[in-house]
């Protein structure tokens, strides 16, 4: 099968473009985005579309056209944007109002109608570009914040596109979401997406808390039912191109590097930290967390040194110039107060520096310092660990940091707590060998099982299953004309099948949980079905059998219990179907062990009849999301294979020996020639008797959700008046 083209849309392309006197030239550009995205991008038929670096205004015609054609052999696609675009777009909105609201620097952040509407403008120019190139079976995928308003921009053009969108910051709390005059705008822009995707379960709860309160729509296990089409919501934690890292110590111009390191610093102890110079990375907090240090351990003067590279940033905003001015003096006046004639204690570089010196940095540096007050992952923090290929070094992380949900065996600081910071420096300079080793060698497993080419394929495959599962589920109201049909069906018929759900669809879902016995209404109705002799009633139940008998002691309709478990044809004669083999554990595992890889802390206990996934030892919150998605799945899994999915206290457990809706279903189809079967169900469960119906019948969905079933209808009081309807006529 051909596989689809991938469109990837960022702001910036991989590779930056500049101009020297007349002469075109590239240089790959920096950032956790291009450099884990360049190789998903080499990889896969792609097609990169996003700003090259030059502003149109300032190159001409001919120069335009060489960057389109360079550009097109290396597959990237350019979006050409004006000086006076740059400026209020990108220096303006994305990064004056957007940046510092999504890290919760509200302080920062500026509301100004006209930069807002440039921003709506890129976006459009964007999606213009994009619709220029889509072909309609392409994969488009939206990077970051800068581009939040195009998947809904695409989506209105083209409702079929296949559109996923992924943002690299965090996603901010509700209430401070709200607090942007375009709130609405943006959340609907992004709501455009078929898949969206954050680094952390905080982010997609955020995401979902703004969506509920300021949309009013409700999720299920990441799902939203928006707008009549199911989108997902759903955790991705960037991870990195980790061979490139692991093995660059073999690059000779590292290994010279770090000769060279060594050589000037001797056997001083390195800490280091790199970052943009941005006001999320808190770089101040560190530095006085760092003098902290030396002051409270006056032993370790001249014995350490902090290797700090800070890399230019977006120079053109006030906030940033202002930093910058604010961390020059800040090293000043350490290194001033601190320095003797051999040693500083902070050597501050203010520059890019090329990956060979990173690496070597990363290798030779026993501490990595990294304390940003906000970041929605933290690539280097990753790269760190996966440099150290001798294991030795030790990892301070912010627990502010997306990355330290995946790297719990570093020391993980609040980065306000100088204290605990200068605590956690003394700790990490006294660790033994051995346990650096060992928990370095954990986060390396972690980190090379979750590449970032297996991120993105993880993005890819999820947006594809929402793909499918909108196909599937597709909501269609029971119009007028479809019901005559349906009458007229039911008067030609003289064999008919009612598989008929209890709560929520013959009474209402208010009661649902609660015992509540069917009204005498319900019991004439019924009664009504079955006096005639062509009409079998099936009423299909999650509830007990006992509870089933003794509601319907009296009437003689088939009776499904316990999703399927047990059986009653004739009254007071109930039946159960024998268990089936253990084959379907190859089948399932493979899910399961996926939920392991996606859920740290998850675990599977392989039984000699069942299977089951512990969540014990998750992130409470995140395990419960995983744990209802693993169910979903795992019903839409099972629904053919004969499998009970059981939802214990922490666990969930697979056995071959319950029998779904689905199957109760398929038990009664096969007992007649039926020539009309109609089922009606409100829950996921009943999706298993929808699914294993003919293609004749009709299924009928209570609700407005999206369904396997060919109709919705509104209410249970609707499907009362529905039944009524085919007696009367
Ligand atoms: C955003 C989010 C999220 C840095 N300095 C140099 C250099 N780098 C490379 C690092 C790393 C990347 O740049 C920085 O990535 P981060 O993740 O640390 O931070 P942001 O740029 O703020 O990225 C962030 C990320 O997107 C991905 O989703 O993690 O939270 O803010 O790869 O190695 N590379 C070279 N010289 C440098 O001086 N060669």
């Amino acid at each position: 099968m051909k596989m689809a083209r991938i469109l990837i849309v960022s702001n910036r392309l991989p590779v930056t473009a500049s101009k020297n006197k007349d002469k075109i030239s590239f240089l790959p550009s920096a950032g956790g985005l291009a450099t884990g995205m360049s190789s998903f991008h080499q990889d896969y038929d792609c097609q990169w579309i996003g700003w090259p670096g030059l502003v149109k205004d300032k190159i001409g015609e001919k120069s335009i056209q060489e960057i389109i054609t360079k550009l097109e052999k290396l597959n990237n696609y350019p979006v050409f944007l004006s000086q006076s675009q740059i400026q209020a777009y990108y220096n303006g909105f994305c990064n004056k109002t957007i940046w510092p609201l999504f890290h919760s620097f509200t302080q920062y952040a500026v509301y100004q109608n006209s930069l807002w509407e440039e921003y709506n403008r890129v976006n459009k120019i964007f999606c213009q570009t994009i619709l220029n190139t889509a072909r309609p079976d392409d994969i488009i995928w939206v990077h970051d914040y800068q581009l939040m308003l195009l998947p809904k921009m695409l989506r209105q053009k083209r409702p079929d596109l296949t559109i996923g969108f992924f943002l690299h910051i965090p996603f901010p709390p509700q209430e401070i979401y709200r607090l942007l005059p375009w709130r609405d705008e943006i959340l609907e822009g992004i709501l455009g997406a078929d898949l969206i995707g954050f680094h952390t379960y905080d982010y997609v709860r955020n995401f979902l808390d703004s969506v509920l309160r300021l949309f009013g729509y409700e999720s299920s296990m990441g799902y939203i039912n928006y707008q009549n089409r199911i989108l997902k919501v759903d955790t991705f934690p960037m991870g990195i191109d980790y061979e490139r890292f692991s093995s660059s110590i073999l690059n000779p111009d590292t290994k010279k590097e770090i000769e060279k390191i060594r050589d000037q610093i001797g056997e001083k102890k390195i800490i280091l930290s790199i970052d943009r110079m941005d006001y999320t990375k808190g770089i101040i907090k560190r530095l006085e967390a760092f003098e902290f240090f030396l002051q409270k351990n006056p032993e370790y003067l001249e014995k350490v040194i902090l290797i700090m590279v800070v890399v230019p940033s977006r120079i053109r905003v006030k906030q940033y110039q202002q930093l910058k001015q604010q961390v020059d003096e800040l090293v000043g006046e350490i290194n001033g107060k601190y320095a003797t004639i051999g040693w500083s204690p902070i050597r501050y570089l203010f520059q890019s520096i090329p990956f060979y010196e990173l690496t070597a940095l990363y290798y030779v540096a026993d501490i990595a310092l990294l304390t940003p007050l906000k970041d929605g992952m933290n690539l280097v923090a990753k790269e760190f660990i996966a440099t150290k290929n001798n294991n030795k070094g030790v990892l301070i992380l912010s627990e502010m940091a997306g990355a330290a949900n995946e790297l719990g065996e570093a020391l993980i600081v609040n980065p306000n707590n100088r204290e605990q910071i200068s605590w956690s420096i003394k700790y990490a300079l006294n660790m033994s060998d051995k346990i650096q080793k060992k928990r370095n060698q954990i986060m390396q497993k972690r980190l090379k099982n979750y590449h970032v080419k297996k991120w993105a394929d993880d993005f890819k495959e999820s947006l594809l299953q929402v793909k499918s599962r909108q196909a599937e589920f597709s909501a269609k109201d029971l119009s007028p004309k479809k019901r005559l049909e349906m009458i007229e069906d039911y008067q030609k018929s003289k064999n008919r099948l009612f598989l008929l759900d209890y709560d929520g669809t013959l009474i209402s879902n208010t009661y649902k949980f609660k015992k509540i016995k069917p009204s005498k209404k319900i019991l004439n109705l019924i009664q009504q079905l079955i006096q005639d002799k062509k009409n079998q009633v099936v009423i299909v139940s999650g509830r007990e059998k006992d509870t089933l008998e003794k509601w319907f002691a009296d009437i003689n309709i088939g009776l499904v219990a316990g999703h399927g478990t047990w059986l009653r044809e004739r009254i007071g004669q109930w039946k159960t179907v024998k268990p089936l083999s253990n084959k379907w554990k190859t089948q399932i595992k493979p899910l399961l062990e996926l939920y392991v890889n996606r859920t740290p802390g998850s675990f599977i206990q392989e039984k000699e009849y069942s299977l089951a996934w512990h969540y014990i030892k998750t992130d409470p919150s995140f395990g419960q999301m995983r744990a209802l998605e693993l169910k979903s799945s795992l019903l839409f899994l099972t629904s053919n294979l004969n499998l009970e999915i059981l939802h214990g206290e922490k666990v969930i457990e697979i056995k071959p020996m319950g029998i779904s809706k689905g199957l109760s279903a398929d038990y009664w189809i096969s007992q007649k020639d039926w020539d009309f079967i109609l089922a009606i169900g409100d829950d996921w469960s009943d999706e298993d008797t929808f699914q294993n119906l003919p293609d004749s019948a009709y299924s009928i969905k209570v609700g407005t959700r999206s369904s396997l079933s060919k109709y919705n209808i509104k209410s249970s009081i609707e499907v009362k008046t529905l039944l009524k309807e085919l007696i009367s006529k």
